[in-house]
């Protein structure tokens, strides 16, 4: 693939939930060696080291069971930011962090794109929709809300107006086995396209991927890859805190990682919900690069592949 200089934006967001611990994520990818995988591929790697959260005041009015609204607001701003100014330099990996990080990553690549005049395309890759609001969450946990939060939905009160929402057939969920019944209301009545764990069972992870990529590359479109820790099957990435048994097998992700380098539309990454507390001998980080090495042009033999004889 071509290189690329890859801008890797420590986001250690422990805020979007209770259970802590992604706070600790961003350095695990160090130590799992993010920069040196992406640097063998021939990238150039920038690390911006680890951001902080602008300082807000607690928002007035918002839901009172929401968990820690004004850390999340502050690093949308801050990450909203980071975001837009690393676009026009290079391909911003996002390290987790958890995925209310998101609010801010996205809105902020979404604005360079409104910029530059391409349209903004979401690839979400997640056990669960991240589509609540602050007021149809139960949890009061803001990583459940970032795609309702990106795509423009109401009830986001205190935070950052979203200037560029991604319209709905411009976002993507894929790897879904774990909805909540409000978001299941409201995803069924957009246009946002949603593949679950049946979808990838009954034809394999590339017919729905492909065609939504298709979909970016017909729009001459900008791709932002959300990679959440439970897209993959806790079995072999036990390190997040939301495990949701049925997931994506190690070779499905790597087949998704590696169809989307080859479609050569990934303009930006988040690696997300790591919990570092929680792994087994740092193996679930060692997945996540791997994986995205394997976005950024990791192959055994560059396709096509022939048989021996
Ligand atoms: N839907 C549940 C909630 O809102 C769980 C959300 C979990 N989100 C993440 N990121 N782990 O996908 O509380
Ligand atoms: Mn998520
Ligand atoms: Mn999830
Ligand atoms: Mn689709």
């Amino acid at each position: 693939m071509t290189q690329k200089t890859c801008i890797l934006i420590g986001a250690p967001v422990d805020s979007g939930k209770k259970r802590q611990g992604c706070v600790m994520g961003p350095d695990a990818y160090r130590v799992a060696g993010i920069a040196e995988a992406l640097a063998d591929l021939g990238h150039s790697v920038v690390d911006m080291g680890n951001l902080s959260p602008t300082e807000v005041e607690p928002p007035k009015g918002a839901p009172s069971h929401l968990i820690k609204p004004a850390e999340t607001i502050g690093w949308t701003m801050t990450l909203c930011d980071a975001a837009q100014d690393a676009m026009k330099n290079g391909l911003p990996i996002f390290l987790g962090g958890d995925h209310s990080l998101s609010l801010g990553s996205v809105t902020g690549v979404a604005n360079h794109a409104a910029k530059v005049g391409r349209p903004q395309f979401v690839l979400w890759l997640d056990a669960h929709s991240d589509y609540h609001t602050p007021y149809s969450t139960a949890s009061g946990n803001l990583h459940g809300t970032p795609v309702g939060y990106l795509a423009g939905l109401d009830g986001f009160d205190g935070f950052p107006k979203v200037k560029n929402p991604v319209p709905q057939d411009q976002i993507c969920l894929l790897g879904l086995r774990s909805v909540d019944g409000p978001e299941r209301e409201k995803l069924q009545a957009t246009n946002i396209h949603c593949h679950d764990m049946r979808a990838i069972d009954e034809t394999g992870i590339a017919r729905p991927l492909s065609g939504f990529l298709d979909l970016v590359a017909k729009a001459g479109g900008d791709l932002h890859v959300s990679l959440d820790v439970d897209f993959l099957d806790p079995s072999f990435a036990p390190a997040v805190g939301t495990t949701v048994p049925g997931g994506a097998t190690m070779r499905e992700a790597h087949l998704a990682m590696e169809i989307i380098c080859d479609s050569g539309l990934m303009t930006s990454l988040d690696l997300v919900e790591l919990n570092p507390f929680l792994d087994e001998r740092g193996r679930t980080a060692q997945v996540m690069v791997d994986l995205a090495a394997s976005a950024l042009g990791r192959r055994v033999f560059d396709r096509p592949t022939r048989a021996f004889s």
